[in-house]
């Protein structure tokens, strides 16, 4: 029996698991429709799980989308509203066109019980201010009755989530029945410990490690060549740092915080507002909170006024890290001429 594979950042598991993938797969997987390269049974750990982000120009991310499908898990959402916004391949996933059934996890996580019965993670928490060490605080999301339909269109790939306070650190692990690993586990990562970390704060704890489980772990053969390129990328420099200091959750964030976020995100969303960062400084909320607002704001400006460039001003106040991933991904709507 040995531990996970552990590592100081996502950017670095993420290139050694692409890694592991493509040199020692297993099988061919055509599930589906889906042909990928596949092992069973795999695991990481995350020493710093607020190291989430990858900054790789052969893997641009979207920060916006990021912290839309981390607060729409928060907000504990099943509508297409705001993740089908962000992202209109979400779409896909609706069987109804107005709502995704199978991997909302935010609702089987986050929104009270039909009955009216405190949400899983109220639950958890609860049970972790009783019991500190406990071993029970799991966020379950797969159930029995998703298996009842053949062939439904949007099964969970989450199972569940685990939370373990240790020593005043908290810790998370994420059990998974199947990830891709150049697609669905960049954004479910980044989403899982930034619930981590929110979790951490509730409860006064420090952030502690995040150990990654998965079933099926694989790598879609259309993404082959976009998983080379990510490898040669980090094969030249693959002890380095990621180059921007990680933003930290304030402490003291709180529900109220998170409602006011998923509040404003809204207005911008439906173009009924538009903010300076003086506009999001007025606002009652952390810098870090406010950070991501503006992120939204420069979505909006993206979406609502094709023709012009990002306000330069609003780029300056976005979290450096978010800053650089956002330019890559519209390079030509920052056309400043200052983009390395
Ligand atoms: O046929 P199946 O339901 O297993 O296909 C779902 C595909 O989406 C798999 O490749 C799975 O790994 C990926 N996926 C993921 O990696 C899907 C979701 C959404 O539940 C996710 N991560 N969060």
């Amino acid at each position: 029996m040995i531990a996970p594979a552990t590592f100081p950042s996502f950017q670095h598991a993420y290139a050694a698991v692409l890694r592991y993938v493509t040199e020692n797969y297993e099988h061919v997987n055509t599930a589906r429709g889906n042909d990928s390269h596949e092992v069973i049974g795999a695991s990481f750990r995350l020493t710093d799980p607020r190291q989430r982000a990858l900054y790789l120009t052969s893997r641009p991310v979207n920060p916006v989308y990021h912290y839309a499908e981390a607060l729409w898990y928060l907000g504990g959402l099943r509508n297409l509203d705001l993740i089908g916004h962000y992202a209109s391949r979400r779409r896909a996933d609706s069987r109804d066109g107005t709502t995704i059934e199978g991997s909302s996890y935010g609702a089987r996580i986050f929104a009270p019980r039909p009955d009216g019965a405190p949400s899983a993670f109220d639950r958890a928490l609860e049970l972790l201010r009783a019991e500190t060490d406990s071993k029970r605080a799991y966020l379950p999301v797969f159930e029995a009755g998703d298996l009842e339909e053949i062939g439904h269109p949007d099964l969970p790939c989450l199972v569940g989530l685990q939370l373990l306070a240790r020593d005043g650190y908290l810790h998370m692990v994420t059990y998974m029945r199947a990830n891709d690993a150049n697609r669905g586990m960049v954004c479910d990562v980044y989403s899982f410990t930034l619930i981590q970390e929110f979790a951490a704060a509730q409860l006064g704890l420090r952030l502690g490690s995040y150990t990654h489980h998965v079933g099926s772990l694989h790598v879609g053969v259309r993404d082959l060549e976009r998983a080379g390129r990510v490898l040669e990328e980090t094969v030249a420099s693959p002890k380095t740092a990621p180059p921007f200091a990680a933003p930290v959750m304030p402490i003291n964030t709180s529900w109220k915080h998170i409602r006011t976020v998923l509040e404003h995100e809204e207005l911008l969303r439906t173009n009924q507002v538009q903010y300076t960062p003086a506009d999001v400084a007025a606002l009652d909320l952390p810098v870090y909170w406010q950070r991501v607002l503006l992120l939204f704001e420069a979505h909006r400006q993206i979406v609502n006024c094709p023709e012009d460039l990002v306000d330069r001003h609003l780029l300056e106040a976005l979290e450096p890290g978010a800053r650089w991933q956002f330019e890559r991904r519209w390079l030509t709507r920052v056309a400043t001429g200052e983009v390395a």
